[in-house]
């Protein structure tokens, strides 16, 4: 029998009074990584490296990953966009046991659904720019639809990611970084990206950033969107930027046909002269990565959507984003985590959450154990939104995972400050 047929398997059989046999394992140390251009960085990293390694799992099998918490802390890996039980989601707050410091856990879930997913700690921060997603504890997860007709020829994931965060501020409230870094290495640094003219490669973005939302363009080049936070998009579009917030992922064709060396990277000049970028190498072309600044250009999820209205909801819960109080940063309908109330959903049913950020900044949010289709964008399923400032985002949720579930901004700083609440089902 061969290890793939043992683990399916496995995977059909119900795992009763033992542990299941381990198929991935995640060591958390503190490494010194060399991320190029003569910095090293001292940081929290899975298996002696930043990125953590990239997984592969196939939808609908069961997985069995063992977390080895080599530090004296506790620990938590979050599924990023997988449909879990609670209790191995790696959020807390639902339940999810820790990872004790010097100690072992094993998560097994069946990996769905299918498409671009990541895996990164949930540990809280607060003031503490060591931890939390301000470290190199991330990594992609790709999970294989049971058939793959993989119309592309080549991979190329991507993740983003700063390091040396430092408070610009002296309110200690606003992060900034001195390093920034695509695949865990600064832009020149590293390995280019190679590939041949004509190949149809499929990137895939994760920002891993800890606060930082990205845009990113490849000169000479333009993405054929088809996945938004790993789930294929009603309408798949051409679009010579990319924008990320901080947890959201996209998947796109780039056509290779204008042979070069070229700089995949960041808009902004200071974030990509800071490290933001990566070089594309076309084989047999030789010479300095090359950048041009894309056409102006703005995102908008309903370029992805479809023409029909989205359905009517069952159910509305109004959701008012705004500042805190008594220290709080942040506060969800007039309260902050922990003393946020629960978001109950009606189980079965199309439950629209109402999100009106009356702030004067952006909000990444993020929903654990669900996607959401955007009211805005039908046909575009995601698990993380941006909420513009000053604006109203709607996004519908059908309840068919019981359990509590976070909900939380993606922005670290924000979710230690009050920006966080459970979403319960009614009974
Ligand atoms: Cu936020």
């Amino acid at each position: 029998m061969t290890r793939r047929q043992l683990l399916a398997l496995a995977g059909s059989l119900p795992v009763i009074g033992r542990a299941a046999p381990v198929d991935i394992t995640l060591n958390i140390s503190e490494i010194i990584a060399d991320i190029g251009r003569g910095h090293t960085v001292k940081t929290l990293a899975y298996n002696g490296q930043v990125p953590g390694p990239l997984l592969r799992m196939t939808e609908g099998k069961m997985t069995s990953v063992e977390v080895v918490n080599d530090t004296r802390d506790p620990e938590m890996v979050h599924w990023h966009g997988f449909h879990t039980p609670p209790e191995v989601d790696g959020a807390h707050e639902e339940g999810t046991p820790m990872v004790q410091g010097r100690a072992r856990r094993t998560y097994t879930f069946t990996a769905t659904p299918a498409g671009t997913r990541w895996y990164h700690t949930h540990a809280m921060a607060g003031h503490n720019l060591k931890i939390g997603s301000y470290s190199g504890q991330f990594g992609m997860v790709i999970v294989e639809p049971g058939s793959d007709p993989a119309r592309y020829d080549i991979e190329v994931p991507l993740l983003l990611h700063e390091f040396d965060p430092y408070f610009a501020a002296a309110d200690d409230m606003d992060v900034s970084y001195k390093l920034y870094t695509v695949n865990g290495k600064m832009l020149g640094a590293g390995e280019p990206i190679r590939v041949k003219s004509g190949q149809r490669a499929l990137f895939r973005v994760v920002n891993a950033s800890a606060t930082l939302e990205h845009k990113l363009a490849l000169a000479g080049h333009s993405f054929q969107v088809i996945a938004l936070d790993g789930n294929p998009v009603a309408t798949p579009r051409s679009v010579p930027v990319l924008r990320l917030a901080p947890g959201e992922r996209a998947d796109a064709i780039v056509e290779m046909t204008h042979p070069g060396v070229w700089t995949f990277g960041e808009l902004d000049l200071k974030q990509r002269s800071l490290g933001a970028g990566i070089v594309i190498e076309y084989a047999g072309a030789t010479g300095k990565p090359q950048w041009t600044a894309p056409p102006a250009f703005t995102w908008d999820y309903a370029a992805f959507g479809k023409k029909e209205p989205a359905a009517q909801p069952d159910h509305r819960i109004p959701l008012i984003i705004e500042p805190g109080k008594d220290g709080n940063l942040w506060a969800i309908n007039g309260k902050s985590y922990p003393n946020t109330d629960d978001i109950m959903l009606r189980p079965g049913k199309r439950n629209r959450l109402v999100f009106e950020n009356k702030a004067h900044m952006d909000h990444p949010v993020h929903l654990h154990r669900h996607s959401f289709e955007l009211v805005g964008a039908p046909g575009v399923f995601k698990d993380v939104v941006l909420l513009p400032a000053h604006k109203t985002v709607e996004v519908d949720v059908v309840a068919n995972n019981p359990g509590p579930s976070l909900f939380h901004c993606h922005q670290q700083f924000h979710m230690d400050f009050g920006f966080m609440a459970l979403m319960r089902y009614a009974t």
